[in-house]
Order: C-alpha cells, then sequence, then structure tokens
C-alpha cells in the first residue's frame, strides 16, 4: 500500500501529482486577461496536488485532490480556478474549504449561476450538471479540498467557449456576482 499523508494542508506521498497553472495560462478566463503583462503572467495563480489511484474512466473509483488559490485580482475579478462540467455531466463532487476565503462559483445547466463562501470547516455538494469553479475573495491563500469521481472527467470546452453566466468581481470592496 502506498503511504500517503494528508496533514489537513497538504498532500504528499508516492503517487500524488503536483499541477501548477500561472497567470499566462488561463489569462483567457479574465474579462480584463489581455492585460496581463509577461511578468504578471508568470505569477502562479493556483497549484494542485492529486491522488489519483485508478486510470481516468474508471468506473466506481475516487480521487482526491487538494487546491491552493493564491490570492489577487485581474482588473476587478478575483483569482480563479479554470473551472469546469465534467465530461459524465451526471458525476457530483465534495469540495470543503481548509484555510482561507473565497466563493464557489456554480453554474447549472441553464445557465443559471450562483455561489457559496467556502471558509475552514465548510462542505460543498456540487451535484451533477453543475460547473464549478473557485474564486479567492481574501488577502490569503485560499486552501480546499475535493473528492470526485474517477469517471468524472474535466470537461473544460464548454467554459472556455462560453464561460460562466457571471463573474465575482470586487465591487465597493465586497465580492459581487456581476452577470
Ligand atoms: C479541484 C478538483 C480538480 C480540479 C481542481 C482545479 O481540486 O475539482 O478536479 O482540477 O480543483 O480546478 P480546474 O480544473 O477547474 O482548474
Ligand atoms: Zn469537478
Amino acid at each position: 500500500m502506498p503511504e500517503l499523508i494528508f496533514s489537513g494542508k497538504s498532500l504528499v506521498g508516492e503517487g500524488v501529482e503536483h499541477l501548477s497553472r500561472n497567470l499566462e495560462s488561463i489569462k483567457s478566463i479574465f474579462e480584463a486577461g489581455d492585460s496581463i503583462t509577461e511578468e504578471q503572467g508568470r505569477q502562479v495563480a493556483y497549484t494542485v496536488s492529486s491522488y489519483l489511484p485508478v486510470t481516468e474512466g474508471t468506473e466506481g473509483g475516487l480521487y482526491f485532490g487538494i487546491t491552493h488559490l493564491y490570492p489577487g485580482l485581474v482588473g476587478d475579478e478575483y483569482f480563479m480556478t479554470k473551472g469546469h462540467f465534467h465530461k459524465k455531466v451526471d458525476t457530483a463532487e465534495f469540495y470543503w474549504g481548509i484555510e482561507g476565503e473565497g466563493v464557489l462559483i456554480l453554474m447549472g445547466r441553464d445557465g443559471h449561476v450562483w455561489g457559496e463562501k467556502i471558509f475552514p470547516g465548510s462542505l460543498h455538494y456540487i451535484p451533477g450538471g453543475v460547473a464549478h469553479r473557485m474564486a479567492n475573495t481574501g488577502d490569503c491563500v485560499l486552501s480546499f479540498g475535493a473528492c470526485w469521481g474517477s469517471d468524472a472527467g474535466h470537461d473544460y470546452a464548454s467554459i472556455e467557449k462560453s464561460g460562466f453566466g457571471a463573474r465575482l468581481k470586487k465591487v465597493n470592496g465586497e465580492p459581487q456576482l456581476v452577470k
């Protein structure tokens, strides 16, 4: 059996994969993405450490991940994850807050968008058919856990094409979903 350590804030051990996304690689998700300079583009927006014990697509398996999303703004929009539907659209996922604060932005298949505040200890059930993206609204790193099915997959294409139906912006110092 592989030895895995989930300290609560980090995940390490044999088989754990680490992915890092800088601003340049996700700039198209931001309304003001074109304003990102070369230097800003090198800045890491988030990292994901995940344990994927079975091949992607395996029915009945589970994946586990922890994401560290850094604080910041692109224009008036908070740093956020790319966001996705699941390829197997009816599969659900759990997110939970570990450290920092933010908003989990959710969008149903009908384009309706809503948000749930995430904070240390908050638990979020993301039903099948609901696109999900996390935004960091605080001044510190936002860390959250995730557990999803190994048959779920990531469908980024529809988000890349049409985005979410609303953007989370800093309006008068407060986060607000703006259509
Ligand atoms: C969570 C999970 C992962 C996802 C990651 C980053 O850890 O939902 O499946 O990859 O967040 O989100 P995204 O892939 O949308 O950038
Ligand atoms: Zn997901």
